[in-house]
């Protein structure tokens, strides 16, 4: 069997997608994956169309394993978001043939499953306290169990993970990238304010969780970690810049409350120090800038060996194949903890139908062969390509910082 044709499909239903169709010379057999980078969109197309395409036509889809090395290493150049986006689009791809050809769910190939469904969390965001509360309450009225809370905090324009105006969620905006204003002093003394009002409200039960996306130095996160101990989260998640791994030993000193880290690494290399150390608790890589699932199993059983559990990302600027592949491995993964969600717009089931199924508190993978997902090409050009950047942000004096 051979590849005859890697389509890369741009299209932009509520916010860009980069689709990747991977067609073989078996009548009607193809395999579909997302290699959507948010804000660098066009330079993994082009990465694909320019650079990998050429490469994969003529090979057998089912050598997955010597393609990812072929792609990985072959090129002399490696890693960083945007070629492990691309390779991510190419190996999800391959693996949906191999499923289909075997007629059996991504799953199945990986061990089967270890568990039923795969344990959810949902984004709620708010511009106050009893905003993010009503928020919870909604999300357990949904059946979560695991909830992120994210509060806009006074004095700083605009906040991670609250839209300005309303509760929404964190998708970009278009035009140039909107500047929001950040400090420090104010956050860490309203994240713990949250969480105390959050445990008084809603109770112990709940499990909750934080975002700190990257912002803190060490020592801020250290403060942090600590003073949200009596709240006890099911996660405080990248507490720190992704190039600070070695401070992630002053966070764990200061405090018990669990760490995940990870979206913002690219190969297992990049996870090995924070996992061998047990610097944290969760491993939060995006499978869908991770170079896919052939490296995302390696990630899982160096972090099993450490007794490491999975939170794949899971936000709304990746596409719904990488959705699903979050689930199929998280059904089969011993080490799996938990598994970040989003609930689509209409227009993207329309164009990318698959996404994996919530219900009562879990996701559910799909029993069709491969990733259970699709690619609507017509619908797909309904939706051109909007350039949309994320959020840049900037201290008080004007410095750049970390949104
Ligand atoms: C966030 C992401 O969901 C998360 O954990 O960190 O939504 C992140 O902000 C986006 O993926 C950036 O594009
Ligand atoms: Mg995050």
């Amino acid at each position: 069997m051979k590849i005859t044709e890697v389509r890369v499909i741009v299209t932009c239903p509520g916010r860009n997608y980069v689709l990747v169709k991977i067609v073989t010379d078996e009548p009607g057999l193809y395999g579909v994956g997302d290699a959507t980078l948010n804000g660098r969109e066009l330079a993994v197309a082009s990465a694909l169309q320019e650079h990998i395409a050429p490469l994969l036509i003529g090979r057998d889809p089912d050598r997955i394993e010597d393609t990812w090395q072929y792609l990985f290493r072959g090129a002399y150049w490696r890693g960083g978001p945007v070629l492990m986006t691309a390779l991510a689009g190419v190996d999800l791809a391959l693996w949906d043939i191999k499923g289909k050809r075997a007629g059996l769910p991504l799953y199945s190939l990986l061990g089967g499953k270890t568990r039923e469904g795969a344990l959810a969390y949902t984004h709620v965001g708010g511009r106050d306290f009893a905003e993010v509360e009503d928020g919870v309450r909604a999300a357990m009225a949904r059946g979560f169990r695991v909830v992120r809370v994210q509060v806009a905090v006074p004095g700083n324009r605009g906040t991670y993970g609250v839209a300005a105006g309303s509760a929404k969620g964190d998708f970009p905006r278009e035009g140039l990238p909107p500047e929001e204003v950040w400090e420090p002093s104010p956050y860490l003394r309203t994240i713990p304010r949250l969480l105390a009002h959050l445990r008084e409200t809603v109770g112990e039960e709940l499990e909750l969780l934080h975002d700190v996306h990257e912002r803190l130095n060490p020592v801020q996160a250290a403060r942090l970690a600590k003073e949200l101990e009596p709240y006890h989260l099911f996660f405080l998640e990248d507490p720190l810049r992704p190039e600070h791994k070695e401070s992630f030993r002053l966070v764990r000193a200061a405090s018990a409350t669990p760490l995940a880290m990870g979206e913002l690494f690219h190969t297992r290399w990049d996870c090995l120090p924070l996992i061998q150390e047990q610097l944290i608790d969760f491993i939060r890589c995006d499978i869908g800038h991770l170079g896919g699932v052939t490296e995302a199993r390696k990630v899982a059983a160096l972090a099993e060996t450490f007794q490491v559990q999975t939170a794949w990302h899971g936000p709304g600027d990746i596409a719904p194949p990488t959705h699903a592949a979050n689930v199929h491995l998280d059904v089969s993964l011993p080490n799996f903890g938990v598994q970040e969600m989003v609930f689509f717009p209409e227009a993207v089931h329309e164009v990318i139908p698959g996404a994996p199924e919530y219900r009562d508190g879990a996701l559910w993978p799909s029993e069709s062969p491969g990733l259970g997902c699709d690619i609507n090409e017509e619908a797909a050009a309904k939706y051109p390509y909007r350039r949309a950047y994320l959020p840049t942000t900037r201290r008080a004096d004007g410095s750049v910082h970390d949104w």
